[in-house]
């Protein structure tokens, strides 16, 4: 069967500011969380360095770490943090950009560093050398073509506000979050259609739930972050048609699709809660603007007492976003049997799944998952969907010649793509597709720049070194024709 897209779909790639930009102290910036975060791999943790007030200094892992009472996060002498440099998209974004043409992306999914345009967060008028750099950017994917869609908050707080104020789990935040958009929707207009709020907002679930050994409060603190970010997040989607009535606002979250590992209905109702629990929750109340009814269910089982106002219901109502997008890498699976072999990557926890493969990071490929996901998410919200992050991160080698087989990444999307054809076959409304890491950079999970998914290799390592030259992989030329061809020629 053919590969069959509709005809103005959006073929495109997706990154980061805090990943791929740079320039961390450049032209007024402040510094956000990722700037005092070392690199890692995938044994040894990534931390969060910090100093003490008398000088001292230490660090704890990003994930499940616990920051030492008193002291202040920072950049410390003798620790690598590569984000500072990313792969300075700042100084490349023409280059970049003129590649991205070249494969001919119809969009292309970025997000925008919060503390470029508020340092701290806190002030009253925003930096302007910061907004010029984004409608540069902006300007420059309009040249050919290329529709952005942008990322309003990606990993991305500024640090004042974390250390400061105590970042989300203060409501603060949201009056903060709402200059922060009012600032982007005015400047942006004409220029921007398509917008998201929060990246992967359901990982303060997952987190929860998949670190180990973390104490019960990070329940109360996790669930009332996010109530705080839904109504910053509708505030956003609310207001954003007065700006301009071509503005959409969409979701985004974490798409791990999870199976029961055994047809024992015990793993099948596990599989339902963990799905409640770490997606629906948000899914649920971004899209219908009410929490769902299993919610309280939630809150009891972790012993959860929400600020919510009556002003917030009405806020999340009137704030219901109106298109879906998620990032697809793998699957897992819930079991309540004790006796399986476990699944051994960053991220992917539980059951290990005897019918996929998995990769160097131990992540499973799964492209019926993809589908089968689609398909369930569409019949529940029947609103347009997007798939803004899927790829393979891997090991790539680069030939004396300068060239770079990859294969294994052309097999991976290939089969995903596929698996999208499908997925619009069976009357899922899928308008975009943008792979992540197009062009190499930080992994946000390991700190990592040999963890690449890009079709552009940059010359960029983990010690640091490299000249940030930009090579074009097997894969470039190869996405190349899928998106010439709409999708039809994927061999
Ligand atoms: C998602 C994030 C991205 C990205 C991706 C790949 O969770 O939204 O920022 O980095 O995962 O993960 P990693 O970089 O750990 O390979």
């Amino acid at each position: 069967m053919k590969n069959r897209f509709p005809k103005d779909f959006y073929w495109g790639g997706a990154t980061a500011a805090n990943q791929c930009e740079g320039a961390w102290n450049i032209d007024g910036r402040g510094p956000a969380r990722t700037d005092v975060t070392t690199g890692g791999t995938l044994h040894e943790p990534r931390y969060v360095t910090y100093i003490m007030p008398d000088g001292t200094t230490g660090k704890f892992s990003q994930f499940g770490g616990i920051k030492p009472k008193g002291a202040k996060l920072a950049v410390v002498d003798g620790y690598l943090y590569p984000n500072h440099d990313g792969i300075d998209f700042y100084h490349h974004y023409k280059e970049d950009i003129a590649m991205f043409a070249e494969m001919g992306f119809k969009m292309f999914r970025m997000s925008i560093s919060w503390s470029r345009i508020f340092p701290k967060g806190i002030e009253e008028e925003p930096n302007q050398k910061g907004i010029e750099f984004y409608r540069d950017v902006f300007k420059e994917l309009r040249k050919y073509n290329i529709e952005p869609l942008v990322t309003i908050s990606h990993y991305d707080t500024p640090l004042y506000l974390e250390e400061e104020l105590d970042g989300w789990n203060n409501r603060e935040l949201i009056k903060l979050f709402d200059r922060f958009t009012d600032v982007l929707f005015k400047e942006y207009k004409g220029l921007v259609k398509y917008w998201l709020t929060f990246n992967e907002i359901n990982s303060l679930l997952m987190m929860a739930d998949f670190v180990p050994n973390l104490p019960e409060t990070v329940y109360q603190q996790s669930y009332q972050q996010l109530h705080y970010q839904f109504v910053a997040s509708a505030h956003a989607v609310s207001k954003a048609k007065n700006f301009d009535p071509a503005y959409q606002v969409g979701c985004m979250l974490a798409g791990l699709v999870n199976y029961p590992y055994t047809c024992d209905p015990k793993d099948v109702i596990k599989n339902m809660e963990h799905e409640q629990e770490t997606f629906y929750y948000c899914g649920d109340t971004m899209v219908r603007g009410v929490y769902p009814a299993y919610a309280k269910k939630l809150w009891e089982k972790h012993h959860v007492k929400l600020d919510i106002t009556d002003q917030d219901l009405k806020d999340l109502k009137k704030g219901c976003v109106e298109f879906f997008t998620f990032s697809y890498y793998c699957t897992g699976c819930s079991t309540t049997h004790q006796d399986v072999d476990k699944a051994k990557g960053n991220f992917t926890m539980g059951a290990k799944n005897p019918y996929l493969h998995y990769s160097d990071w131990g992540w499973s490929t799964d492209p019926d998952g993809l589908r089968y996901f689609l398909n369930t998410l569409y019949s529940r919200y029947e609103i347009p969907m997007m798939v803004v992050e899927n790829g393979l991160g891997a090991f790539d080698e680069v030939e004396e010649d300068g060239s770079i087989h990859d294969p294994y990444r052309i097999d991976y999307l290939r089969q995903h793509i596929i698996a999208m054809a499908q997925a619009i076959e069976d009357g899922v409304d899928l308008i975009a597709y943008t792979p992540w890491g197009c062009i190499d950079l930080v992994s946000a999970g390991t700190g990592e720049m040999r963890k690449r998914y890009g079709f552009i290799y940059v010359d960029k390592h983990d010690d640091g070194s490299g000249s940030m030259k930009r090579l074009r992989k097997d894969s470039f030329y190869w996405y190349k024709k899928v998106i010439a061809s709409n999708g039809e020629d994927v061999e």
